[in-house]
């Protein structure tokens, strides 16, 4: 694989289960990430740094996931021009709508495009889909991903009408 066209970062290792199947997806699509664990609060030095010198190294979009006080999307908004996409983390005790406040309500000038709790998988997509206005190759992977994901929708819509809904809904 090329260098890393994408950053994903997290506020922790414990955010790695979930944030995970962003590069996953990602490397599934071919594309390289680079993965790092930067806290807004306990590393601010570092995802300065980090952030500054992102578009430099080539990487063109960024996914941060964080949970609680979620402020690390934000914070790299802040620092960067490059698309960044928010990943409320689910917590144990406000169940992720903490982070997703903590994400979604940015400023006016500062935009973070915020995916749904523990959505790591469709930020990878959203990330993958703006990569893909700029490279055709994963453009057409883009393409064929969507194909494939109709046709399964419409191969379980031919069965259901075959056998009925009832008994669909039985199997
Ligand atoms: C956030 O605090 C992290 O993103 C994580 O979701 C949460 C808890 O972090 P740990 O205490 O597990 O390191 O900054």
């Amino acid at each position: 694989m090329n260098h890393p066209l994408v950053g994903i970062i997290m506020g922790s290792d414990s955010d790695l289960p979930i944030m995970k199947e962003a590069a996953e997806t990602l490397e599934e699509f071919g594309v390289s990430v680079e993965v790092r664990v930067i806290s807004a609060h306990r590393t601010p030095d570092v995802a300065l740094a980090w952030a500054r010198g992102a578009k430099g190294r080539g990487i063109k979009v960024i996914i941060a996931g964080a949970g609680g006080a979620a402020h690390l999307p934000g914070v790299l908004a802040a620092l960067t021009p490059l698309p960044v996409i928010g990943v409320p983390v689910k917590t144990s005790t406000l169940s992720g709508v903490d982070s997703l406040y903590s994400i979604v309500q940015m400023p006016p000038g500062v935009p973070v495009a915020t995916v749904g709790i523990n959505a790591a998988k469709n930020a990878a997509l959203l990330a993958l889909q703006i990569l893909a206005l700029g490279d055709q190759e994963i453009d057409a992977k883009v393409e064929a991903f969507r194909q494939k994901q109709a046709d399964s929708v419409a191969q379980r819509d031919a069965k259901l009408q075959e056998v009925g809904w009832k008994n669909y809904a039985k199997s």
